[in-house]
């Protein structure tokens, strides 16, 4: 097959789905023999940008260095599957330019899932917090959140199971030649 390096940008609501999504691509991208790579809050924002909080100042600077990042694992030939709130347009849209300037292919899933059932859920606990004022500026309760306006994929993740979703995704990346 030829050059397969890419970006899989997940975008969403926290609670949204991302992570789940992202490894359980990466687990079947691995599984196919395709090398897969996920940068995600535990492995980027406790090493790389550990001096980056939740400011609008700050999440855009984290967005920054994970375009960058991810752009080396893509140039390099594993697909990087990132996953972040990436809450700005216009961050997302500067992170495809810094791909697409070096011919490097990159996907943007908005991984949809309403706010009401992302907080409905609260798997950490971290929207009571916020309700609270516990938290303060959290994405969807005291700071916005952007959705894309034309997303390479929309992943209702309320109304659908992994593997459906999975299946979704892989469509698309066949589309693209990149499985
Ligand atoms: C949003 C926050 C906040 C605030 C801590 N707002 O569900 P999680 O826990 O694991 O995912 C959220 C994660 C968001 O970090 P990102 O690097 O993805 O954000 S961004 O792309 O906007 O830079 C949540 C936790 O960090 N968290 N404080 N105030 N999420």
């Amino acid at each position: 097959a030829g050059f397969r390096g890419c970006t899989i940008w997940f975008t969403g609501y926290s609670g949204a789905g991302k992570s789940t999504l992202a490894f359980a691509l990466e687990d079947y991208l691995c599984s196919k023999g395709i090398p897969a790579y996920v940068l995600d809050g535990d492995n980027i924002r406790h090493g790389l940008n550990s001096n980056l909080g939740f400011s609008p100042e700050d999440r855009e600077e984290n967005i920054r260095r994970v375009a960058e990042v991810a752009r080396l694992f893509a140039d390099s030939g594993v697909v990087c599957i990132t996953s972040f709130i990436s809450p700005y347009l216009k961050d997302r849209e500067s992170a495809r330019k810094v791909h697409e300037k070096d011919g490097l292919k990159f996907l943007e899933i908005f991984v949809d899932a309403p706010l009401a059932v992302c907080e409905e859920r609260d798997v950490k606990g971290l929207y009571k917090k916020a309700r609270a004022g516990l938290i303060k500026g959290f994405t969807g309760i005291d700071q916005i959140y952007e959705p894309p306006a034309n997303p390479d994929l929309n992943m209702k993740t309320a109304e659908f199971g992994i593997d459906e979703s999975i299946q979704q995704i892989v469509t698309k990346l066949e589309e693209h030649g990149i499985v």
